[in-house]
């Protein structure tokens, strides 16, 4: 083995601190910058999109006096009492924060320096105080509009109302007043998930569910005083709500999240909400034509035992061939239909790929066995309560999702926010394999692009870990492309499947990759890489992981290897587009085909502390690595500057 440039094996530290760091073998040295933030300027351009006109009237399909037909029936109420021993959330029959802990042990000392450092640059947050799932995204007038679950009061999940957010390219976004508060009997327990749907005719349809009074999950109909208004700031609740209560045999918790509605041949509007049926997730389909009365369909349009309750239900079509995304209501062409359910038992987003039929309101998945919930994921990391929209600005279909924090409440409270949204992703489906999507970041986010550093065909000796000289490395967006070489060596360590236990964990093929957000002496790291396994009978399956074991010294901090399989074609190298943004980590492997978003609570390789590196762990392959690494700006992120309007 040449070991020129390379130190021999260098071992991740967790197996041997003291391992040298070898120079890299080909590295330019780092231009300096100037980080620039967006100008005053900007704002101001932004503000002229902003063109208030007078108060309109409300949609023609939403009388004043509803035809109820749907008779709100009290259920009986738990009669539990919440203790932080149940995760937060999951007695009022919601999804919880996975992380619940308040314990007091073993909690780091950390400074607020270090707390400072982890609210992120350039994904979207609140200014303060606990955010969940994204709701209703829409392009109106020229904005992205983005509604989120939101405590106004706490770091923690509660007093669940609409926070509201506008943005021209979903990258840099200003804060609106709160859109829906839980201010009626109809979600006096809070106002959650839901969806928009925008009408042929301008009119805006947004369907939420409420948690009632009681506790009870029923669906609402909200819509926006004043339609000519760009920014939707008012938000009328109808008066006749709620437009949906729990059916017969369905559980007065287990029932929310309605999705867009999609319009058929026959006229009607068609939404879909989540549900179980003892452990069997469901998804049920109501036909309507006002957004006021609804018809609940026989059967269902999917179900998966065992998969437990269906929150965040997303259904859409994809083109089969095509850069662009579709509206909901397409349903003709060289198409596919994608059916994602959000797990309430696992916490993860689970899509499947199949096709819709319209006339008796069913979807059939392509291979039943990756179905919804057992098969593939939108992220493999830490990821929920996912959404997409139909951007009519760019013909392009958005997914946006929910990241929330693996630390302790106790540390969430201590600053004063928790969770975020991961960058906007456009979801084509994958044309090469044909049996999954591709997720990518929005291009916008190219925008906030500082200078750019390449490192071309950098040799990784097998077992040596190779530094990237880039400086300060804590807003990245990263290119890479890996080939590996075999060695001609008898040893053969096969070692264990998928990601292994880590990136410690050695096999022939791998581990290689980057280490992300680690300091100079790899005390602190969190590796991104591939592990290449080789059967027997000769199939070659790639795993594509984040190991977040050693990104903490934090000791309550839970950190976890994750990754699984990804599809590498003939003649593909294996690449990655990893953003690093503070305590965020999104990691995108062969062009989009699986994604890992992970958290991570350094507490040296902060700051001017944090570096880049390349590692490889390999038994029985050298890698070269070809990369492009930009440094990024921190986007705009701030209140609306209404009183200037
Ligand atoms: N979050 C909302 C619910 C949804 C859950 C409540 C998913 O509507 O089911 O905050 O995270």
């Amino acid at each position: 083995m040449d070991t020129t440039n390379n130190t021999s094996y260098a071992p991740l530290p967790g197996e041997d601190p003291s391992a040298a760091v070898p120079p890299p073998t080909h590295r330019r040295p780092f231009k300096g910058f100037a980080v620039i933030f967006p100008s005053v300027i900007f704002l101001l351009s932004l503000v002229t999109l902003v063109i208030n006109q007078g108060p309109g009237s409300p949609p023609k399909t939403v009388p004043e006096q509803p035809d109820h037909h749907h008779q709100y029936r009290p259920a009986s109420t738990s009669s539990e009492t919440r203790s932080f021993s149940v995760p937060r959330g999951k007695l009022e029959g919601v999804s919880a924060k996975s992380y619940p802990h308040f314990s007091e042990d073993a909690s780091y000392n950390w400074t607020n320096a270090m707390f400072s450092w982890q609210r992120t640059a350039f994904h979207f947050q609140p200014e303060k105080n606990w955010i969940n799932d994204p709701n209703g995204p829409l392009f109106h007038k020229g904005w992205y509009h983005l509604f989120y679950q939101y405590n106004p009061d706490s770091a923690v999940w509660g007093n669940i109302t609409w926070g509201h957010a506008v943005s021209t390219d979903m990258i840099h976004w200003l804060y609106l007043p709160l859109a829906m508060v839980p201010d009626r009997w109809f979600d006096a327990n809070g106002v959650w998930t839901g969806s928009a749907t925008l009408l042929p005719d301008g009119q805006i349809i947004m369907l939420y569910t409420g948690s009632t009074n009681e506790s009870v999950q029923v669906q609402n109909l909200a819509y926006p005083a004043n339609l000519s208004d760009p920014l939707l700031l008012d938000w009328v609740k109808y008066e006749g709500n709620p437009i949906l209560t729990p059916p017969s045999g369905i559980g007065s918790t287990d029932f929310r999240d309605p999705t867009t509605a999609w319009i058929g041949p026959d006229g009607k509007w068609r939404i879909t909400i989540g549900s179980k049926f003892n452990t069997t997730g469901i998804s049920m389909v109501y036909t309507t034509n006002d957004f006021i009365n609804y018809e609940l369909h026989n059967g269902v349009l999917h179900e998966v035992p065992g998969t437990g309750m269906w929150e965040c239900v997303d259904f859409y079509p994809v083109a089969i061939n095509g850069s662009k995304g579709l509206d909901t209501s397409v349903n003709s062409g060289r198409i596919k239909h994608v059916l994602k359910a959000s797990l309430d038992d696992t916490k993860l987003d689970h899509y499947a790929i199949g096709t819709y039929f319209i006339e008796n309101e069913t979807w059939v998945p392509d291979d039943p066995t990756i179905d919804v919930g057992i098969g593939l994921r939108y992220d493999y990391g830490r990821y929920y309560a996912s959404k997409t929209f139909y951007d009519q600005n760019k013909d392009r279909r958005i997914l946006l999702g929910w990241v929330n924090e693996t630390d302790t409440e106790t540390d969430d409270l201590k600053k004063h926010w928790a969770s975020l949204h991961t960058i906007p992703r456009t979801v084509l489906f994958d044309s090469k394999t044909g049996t999954n999507l591709l997720q990518w970041p929005v291009e916008e986010i190219e925008d906030l692009r500082l200078n750019s550093t390449e490192f071309t065909d950098v040799l990784v000796e097998a077992g040596t870990i190779v530094p990237l000289d880039i400086g300060t490395a804590t807003q990245l967006d990263i290119s890479v492309d890996f080939k590996i070489e075999s060695l001609d060596t008898e040893e053969s360590v096969n070692g264990s499947s998928g990601c292994g236990d880590g990136a410690v964990d050695r096999s022939t093929f791998g581990p290689f990759g980057i280490l992300v957000i680690a300091d100079e002496s790899l005390s602190e790291l969190t590796p991104v890489y591939f592990r290449v396994t080789n059967s027997t009978d000769g199939d070659v399956t790639t795993y594509f992981c984040a190991d977040e074991s050693r990104s903490s010294k934090a000791p309550e901090v839970f950190k976890q290897v994750y990754g699984g399989k990804v599809p590498v074609l003939d003649g593909e190298t294996y690449s990655a587009r990893v953003l690093v943004d503070h305590s965020i980590v999104e990691s995108y492997a062969q062009g989009g085909r699986m994604v890992i978003s992970s958290r991570v609570y350094p507490t040296e390789a902060i700051y001017g502390a944090a570096r880049l590196f390349l590692f490889n762990n390999a038994t029985g392959v050298n890698v070269k690595a070809t990369l492009k690494i930009w440094r990024l700006n921190s986007a705009f992120i701030h209140p609306f500057p209404l009183d200037q309007i």
